[in-house]
């Protein structure tokens, strides 16, 4: 596949049409697509349509899961047969959290992406302090992955250093100020980019136009 390593994030999309539209016209271009409690909530049975319109594609279920293990992993059981993987908060913990949601995704070969920090001004007062906590419990439930914020690049590196197996997927480009291609820079596998994209005329030669950000990386 010859991808950016891009995964656009479909919430500020309000209809299936617009939905299945913009992955058709990017499918093999983008890494993936980050399927959220918007379209989730607002479109029923839009995760299923994105893995139709886009069969090579990661597909994310971003349901940010926060609860104990039982209710977490009854959410997650909707993502059986379409998402790749399930995003979930690392502040629950690990026992009669994490370990419970981690066990079921690995039963069903989906893969554990965990939030140790966001990209809102905000999360730097209350989550970069105890990132490594936060990472430390991503760890312990094997995830695949981390979400850690464009925005704040040296965060991406403090990542990285503490769990250098994990993949990471970095939002906060374009709409939320960081500049393509400086997450990747700093460590992330994967930018997570919404708002740039989707709002654009032409989502398909916004994100070709991104590739030079990306010094020829494809995924
Ligand atoms: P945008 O590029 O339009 O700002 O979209 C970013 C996407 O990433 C949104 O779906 C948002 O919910 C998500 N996200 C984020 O912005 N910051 C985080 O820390 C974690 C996220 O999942």
């Amino acid at each position: 596949m010859v991808a950016l390593p891009v995964i656009i994030g479909l919430d500020a999309l309000q209809s299936r049409y617009q939905v299945v539209s913009l992955v058709q016209e990017t499918c093999g271009l983008a890494a993936g697509y980050k399927v959220g409690l918007p379209s989730l909530l607002r479109i029923p049975g839009i995760g299923r349509e994105v893995r139709k319109a886009c069969d090579e594609a990661l597909v994310i279920a971003d349901l940010k899961l926060a609860d104990i293990a039982d209710t977490m992993v009854r959410v997650a059981e909707i993502t059986s047969g379409w998402a790749d993987a399930v995003i979930a908060h690392a502040f629950p913990g690990y026992e009669g959290a994490l370990d419970g949601l981690s066990r079921f995704l690995e039963e069903n070969r989906q893969k554990l992406v965990v939030v140790v920090a966001m990209s809102n001004p905000g999360a730097s007062e209350t989550m970069d302090p105890i990132l490594e906590k936060l990472v430390g419990i991503a760890k312990r439930a094997r995830a695949w992955g981390l979400v850690a914020p464009a925005t704040r690049p040296h965060v991406i590196a403090r990542a990285r250093n503490l769990f250098t197996e994990a993949v990471i997927l970095s939002p906060g480009v374009g709409a939320q100020g960081a500049r393509p291609g400086e997450a990747v820079r700093a460590g992330a596998d994967y930018e997570i980019i919404g708002r740039l994209i989707t709002t654009s005329r032409d989502p398909a030669a916004t994100l070709q136009s991104l590739a030079p950000s990306y010094k020829g990386r494809h995924v």
